[in-house]
């Protein structure tokens, strides 16, 4: 199957037919071959799901809704009040905040992230903050929970998971997001193994902290595999902002995806 190879042998075939004079015998030979090509690009359009298939080599799309944090009502400009992330359910004001305008020295950016900070390189405008303004008991956190029920031929034979998703923060500020997806049963209790996406720590941030110059404001890739277990229904993602000894300012993250296949 060639995409494209059907309509261009088609006018290929339409150009001779029309500029030179028509005979009988002529029409006779290209009347056949017209079906036969028509007949081709009907059975060559055809498998239309096939090419969506082929693009993720069997892995499904994104599962988890909203996973670059793009979608809000409020402000994103500032943290507080906190902008309301749809698809999550959120607590202690774990929100979205806008990238900063470029950054003259991306590494050694101050607090927030900017638009050309270390980090994916497609971003979209936002990215997701938590643990900003909570009490000193709690934690930020977004909750997703997610329905399996249309891939539940692909798990029951067996299907494997692939979490991703880009963590950060700043370096002189412990606070970091973890992210951890549960696997469900149909009655709701917990299946085989959580995957976990290990924290982009303050060390990870600046590695020598009597050293300057390896201080970095970022979002670093963090990647978890792992099996599907066959009476998985639903996975309850979680992704928790944790709060550093010294204060409450930023845990970050962006470009939060699942796919299994
Ligand atoms: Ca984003
Ligand atoms: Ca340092």
């Amino acid at each position: 199957m060639r995409p494209g190879a059907g309509p261009t042998s088609l006018d290929g075939m339409r150009t001779p037919s029309v500029s030179t004079p028509v005979r009988r015998v002529t029409a006779r030979l290209v009347a056949p071959l017209v079906a036969l090509l028509a007949a081709a690009l009907v059975w060559a359009a055809a498998p239309g799901p096939a090419p969506a298939q082929a693009a993720g080599a069997g892995w499904t799309g994104n599962l988890i809704r909203n996973g670059s944090a793009e979608k809000t009502t409020g402000k994103v400009t500032d943290y507080y009040p906190p902008a309301t992330l749809k698809a999550w359910r959120t607590t202690d004001a774990f929100t979205a905040r806008r990238y900063d305008g470029n950054a003259p020295d991306p590494a050694a950016y101050g607090t927030y992230l900017a638009k050309n900070s270390p980090g994916p390189g497609s971003r979209g405008r936002q990215y997701f903050v938590g643990a900003y303004k909570t009490s000193s008991a709690t934690t930020g956190r977004a909750v997703q929970v997610i329905g399996l029920k249309k891939h539940q031929s692909r798990i029951r034979k067996g299907a494997r998971a692939r979490l991703v998703g880009w963590l950060g923060g700043y370096p002189s500020n412990e606070d970091r997001m973890a992210v951890t997806v549960t696997w469900l049963s149909r009655k709701g209790r917990k299946v085989g193994t959580p995957l976990r996406l290990k924290p982009v720590t303050r060390a990870d941030r600046d590695p020598s902290p009597d050293v300057e110059g390896d201080e970095t404001t970022m979002l670093a890739k963090r990647v978890a595999t792992g099996r599907v277990p066959g009476r998985a229904w639903k996975a309850k993602v979680q992704v928790v902002a944790k709060r550093g000894a010294t204060g409450v300012t930023g845990a970050y993250a962006d470009q939060l995806s699942l796919r299994i296949r």
